[in-house]
């Protein structure tokens, strides 16, 4: 009877159509469940599928995306990620969706209760395996149960007992219902996971603060610059990962292991009660370009790494250590280094922040950011070097940092004289003078700078940029205005353009004016 097969396999793709529409529904109600439930958070089930996303994408790609696409080849990531995860609920609800059929009908269940309930026992076991996180794991499963209940045919008030066999209208009214869900869980998940820092005692918090009331006294009157202390949240932040660890400061420890007479590990509470000091440091990434703002300084409350690497007798024929992070993150650098660098665990007078390496991160002064461990876990002093993570990618960040000189903003006042300014930073070696040229490099004059921090204010001697300006009367027409700073050496930044990759970019910042 060929109208009645026909109708059969009508009646099949139907099915198969809805189902994968539910499916993907499901999967989307899943992955928002979990959102609401762990927020940004590594028990959020996207967590793995992003840190697997950043670990197997070509180094060619993250270098691009680093230094063309910055805050965006972040978001573009996070999103890869999120649809990713959603594919892989997807299909797993998929399967769950005809295994729960063929369940109901051997079991003397319908097939409204069977779907839903291998559904979401799938979800769940998915969300386990990924995250290992019961909450999570509840988050994922009840939305997309209830959501495939939801779908389950009804036709004239009666349950279907082919289960999912939804209309075109009832999957419209689910789909708009699995995105109201989405965004109801996004303004969830996105107001968990703060909390979990502690308050710093009221004594280090005051002298934090002492510091920055001094730092804004001492800021230049430019309009269109940063201060000389970055807030915190204003701070930039560069991770391998788009999901930060979430660690207590009751649960962190710092092991010292590796090549030495003795290993120990350290608990945050003997750490803070160690020497502890307050002082500017300055941080700038590497795969900055030249002229951009991965360029920020803040005040630190920190402990020195040198009698923490003493206590356990380094050794090793490389005097270099490795250091390991929660996120798998991690550097290889000479103990030379370490024995200047400090451990923070304040930022700004409050505990560091999430985004910052919570509870314990590396502040190396002068050198490339990246050697600033976050979420810091281990110190490895090692028998021979081996590469970090962004040496393994091609980068020589471990260096000093490069001299700069930032053009961040030009000023006209109403009576045509221009000001440009901005701020300049040489590492350690510090900033002895900025020079403004406003004919293209053939003349050069000195630009006011903001008073140099006292060195006992700063992590690492002179490691804190300073604010430059110029303010003239150009001629009618273009200049070309160009920067370049002296560091404290008296070394006069080069004049070579390069390119972020390998080892910073550097060169001269130019902008034309035009009045
Ligand atoms: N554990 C960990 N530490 C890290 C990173 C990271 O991805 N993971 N990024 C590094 C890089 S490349 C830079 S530039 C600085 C940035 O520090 P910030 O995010 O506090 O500004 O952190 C460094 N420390
Ligand atoms: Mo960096």
């Amino acid at each position: 009877m060929p109208s009645n097969s026909l109708r059969t396999v009508i009646a099949r793709v139907r099915w198969a159509g809805s189902r994968a529409i539910v499916a993907l529904l499901a999967a989307i109600v899943a992955v928002a469940g979990s959102f609401a439930v762990s927020g940004r958070t590594p028990s959020f089930v996207v967590a793995p599928v992003d840190a697997f996303v950043v670990t197997t994408t070509p180094a060619i790609v993250l270098t691009f995306a680093i230094e063309q696409l910055g805050r965006l080849g972040e978001t573009l990531a996070s999103l890869v990620a999120v649809a990713l995860t959603i594919g892989l609920f997807a299909v797993v609800a998929q399967f769950a969706l005809v295994g729960g059929k063929t369940l109901s009908s051997r079991l003397p269940i319908p097939a409204w209760v069977g779907q839903p309930a291998v559904v979401g026992a799938a979800m769940a076991l998915l969300a386990l395996l990924l995250v290992g996180d019961v909450a999570s794991a509840v988050g994922t499963a009840v939305p997309a149960a209830m959501l495939v209940a939801l779908a389950s045919g009804r036709s004239g008030g009666s349950v279907s007992a082919a289960g999912v066999d939804a209309s075109r209208r009832q999957l419209l009214a689910l789909t708009g219902g699995a995105f109201g869900f989405g965004i109801v869980s996004y303004a969830i998940g996105s107001r968990r996971s703060s909390g979990l820092e502690r308050d710093l005692e009221t004594d280090l918090e005051a002298d934090a603060t002492a510091l920055s009331k001094q730092a804004a006294d001492m800021e230049l009157a430019v309009d269109g610059i940063p201060g000389l202390v970055s807030e915190s949240s204003a701070f930039f932040t560069v991770d391998i990962n788009n999901i930060d660890p979430v660690i207590t400061a009751d649960d962190w420890t710092l092991t010292v292991t590796g090549e030495v007479d003795s290993d120990y590990t350290l608990t945050y509470d003997d750490l803070v009660t160690g020497d502890v000091r307050t002082g500017y440091n300055t941080l700038r990434c590497v795969g900055e370009q030249l002229n951009a703002d991965l360029l920020d300084n803040a005040v630190w409350t920190a402990v020195p790494v040198a009698p923490l690497l003493e206590r356990a007798g380094p050794g090793g024929g490389c005097e270099c250590v490795r250091v390991q992070a929660a996120d798998g993150y991690f550097q290889q650098f000479p103990l030379a280094a370490m024995e200047r660098g400090y451990l923070a665990f304040g930022m700004n007078g409050t505990a560091l922040p999430r985004a910052h390496g919570h509870p314990v991160r590396l502040l190396i002064p002068g050198h490339w950011g990246e050697i600033n461990v976050k979420w810091v876990t281990e110190f490895e002093v090692l028998e021979e070097e081996v590469d970090g993570y962004w040496e393994e990618r091609g980068w020589h960040g471990t260096g000093p940092v490069n001299t700069i000189a930032k053009l961040w903003t030009t000023n006209e006042f109403d009576d045509g004289r221009v000001q440009v300014g901005g701020h300049a930073y040489a590492g350690t070696r510090g900033i002895e003078t900025v020079e403004v040229s406003t004919d293209g490099g053939d003349s050069w004059t000195t630009a006011e700078l903001s008073e140099a921090f006292d060195p006992a204010d700063v992590l690492g001697d002179r490691d804190a940029w300073r604010q430059w300006q110029y303010t003239w009367e150009p001629p009618a027409g273009d200049s070309e205005v160009v920067v370049r700073a002296i560091d404290g050496t008296g070394d006069i930044q080069p004049e070579e353009k390069s390119s972020p990759f390998p080892s910073g970019s550097s060169g001269w910042v130019r902008e034309t004016v035009s009045v």
